[in-house]
């Protein structure tokens, strides 16, 4: 049996109350393939089973107390997954489905996604079964605080640095900040994210979603193809899908179909972007209120997106929303490029299903690492005490997404995978984390 298979054979007895633990690692292990075989000293210095122990999980209590003083407990967790070349870096998800193996899966992906950006971050993740929706401001204040009162003393802007995923965006990131600072008594970059006021990033908020495109752009130009003039279906409407959708627009895409967890629309003269934002980042409403005010587009319960035929499909909601039937759909629908702004939205069957098809396919660890690439760029500015124009973070952010392209590719080609930028992303990622383990010895 290879040493990979040995390695995950053990990680599924050891964690077998972790699905999406073990399918993100099974996804990347099995692609290193080539690159252990080809060098032995990874499995004499067990690189591997040292990369899927977090070197820190953290799990504690949040108590805090709603409207009409009922008290609520949720469980808090922050994975620290690897520092080989960075203090952790990822964002805190706040979702009723978060488990131990959520924030692992997540915790993992990010070790490779951030050695991917260039940038010296090492992968952590974090979050909580709380859900916001439908919650006041004043309830979110109030499990915010009560998180990082717990939290504080595992962070700091060189030890461990959180940011948003889903569930949390920039008024999140305040009520954190400011229990941060009654607690610490400093005013440090300890997150990203921030508000623009104490420390933000221009382009943050945008950087995900925009990255996704650059990306997508990258890989299409290099195989003769573009953006303009393609019907793009994307899925969620949070933050990433909204920034892919303005970006995808602006690079002359038509973006048709949006989603959130209760179903999806279908706008076939294109989506109305600032409706969606009206609804989703003031409102906090659904969706569905989008065919209100734009009669000729048509609302859908469920899951359904994927039926609709498009050249280009991208992810941007959860884990698992892509399936193996999905995919085939997409395919056969005419899909030529899929790429993935959420983490892990394909399952393994549907990736293959791309691959097998010859599917342009950007895999997240590659094509959504644009967030945190520009979350570095924060700690950046923050570290040097001064902030940077949007133009100057939006340029570096598109030379970093060229470049994570790049790598991805040539390292694919390298091992014989050409096109295979799932293969080729895991090898880059992974490389440079690794040689760095072996540089800092057994630790
Ligand atoms: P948001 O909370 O802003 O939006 C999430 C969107 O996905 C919403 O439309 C939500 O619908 C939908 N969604 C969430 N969970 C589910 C579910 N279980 N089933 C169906 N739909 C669901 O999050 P983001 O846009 O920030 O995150 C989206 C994805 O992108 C996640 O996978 C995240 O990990 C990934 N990502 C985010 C980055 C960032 O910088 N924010 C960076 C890199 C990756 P509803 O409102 O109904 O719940
Ligand atoms: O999945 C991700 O990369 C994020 N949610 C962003 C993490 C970050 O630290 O900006």
């Amino acid at each position: 049996m290879s040493y990979v298979q040995n390695v995950l054979d053990h990680l599924i007895q050891k964690n077998p109350s972790q699905p999406e633990f073990i399918q993100a690692a099974t996804e990347v292990l099995t692609s290193l393939e080539p690159v252990i075989q080809a060098n032995p000293k990874y499995e004499e210095a067990a690189i591997l089973e040292r990369l899927v122990e977090p070197e820190r999980q953290i799990i504690f209590r949040v108590p805090w107390v709603d409207d009409h003083g009922k008290v609520h407990v949720n469980t808090g967790y922050r994975v620290q997954f690897n520092s080989a070349i960075g203090p952790y870096k990822g964002g805190l998800r706040l979702h009723p489905s978060v488990t131990l193996g959520t924030i692992k899966f997540l915790g993992f992906e990010q070790i490779f996604k951030n050695s991917l950006t260039g940038q010296p971050i090492g992968g952590g993740k974090g979050g909580s079964d709380f859900d916001p929706k439908g919650k006041s401001d004043r309830e979110v204040m109030a499990f915010c605080q009560s998180f990082m009162t717990e939290l504080f003393r595992h962070i700091g802007a060189t030890t461990d640095v959180p940011a948003g995923d889903i569930g949390v965006g920039g008024r999140e990131i305040g009520y954190l900040y400011g229990q941060y600072k009654r607690l610490t008594n400093h005013f440090e970059g300890v997150l990203t994210g921030k508000g623009l006021t104490y420390g933000g990033s221009l382009a943050r908020t945008e950087a995900t979603g925009y990255g996704l495109i650059y990306f997508l752009d990258e890989m299409l130009k290099d195989h003769g193809k573009s953006i303009a003039g393609k019907t793009i279906v994307i899925s969620g409407s949070g933050n990433v899908a909204i920034y892919a959708t303005e970006k995808a627009q602006q690079l002359g895409g038509k973006v048709v179909a949006l989603s959130d967890s209760t179903g999806y629309v279908y706008d076939p003269d294109g989506i109305k972007l600032d409706t969606v934002k009206r609804i989703k980042e003031v409102e906090r409403g659904r969706i569905s209120e989008y065919v209100k005010e734009h009669p000729t587009a048509k609302y859908t319960d469920g899951k359904g997106i994927w039926s609709i035929p498009c050249d280009i499909a991208l992810p941007c909601a959860t884990q698992n929303e892509l399936d193996e039937a999905d995919a085939k759909m997409l395919v056969k629908n005419g899909v030529f490029a899929v790429a993935e702004g959420a983490n892990m939205p394909s399952t393994i069957g549907a990736t293959n299903v791309f691959l097998d098809n010859k599917i342009l396919f950007g895999p997240g660890k590659a094509a959504n690492a644009g967030g945190v690439a520009t979350s570095a760029l924060e700690m950046s500015q923050n570290a040097g005490m001064t902030s940077w124009s949007f133009e100057t973070v939006d340029n570096k952010l598109h030379d970093i997404m060229i470049n994570i392209y790049k790598n991805a590719s040539a390292a694919a080609k390298q091992y014989g995978y050409t096109d295979n930028f799932v293969v080729g992303a895991n090898i880059a990622g992974f490389t440079k984390v690794a040689d760095t383990m072996l540089a800092q010895g057994v630790c």
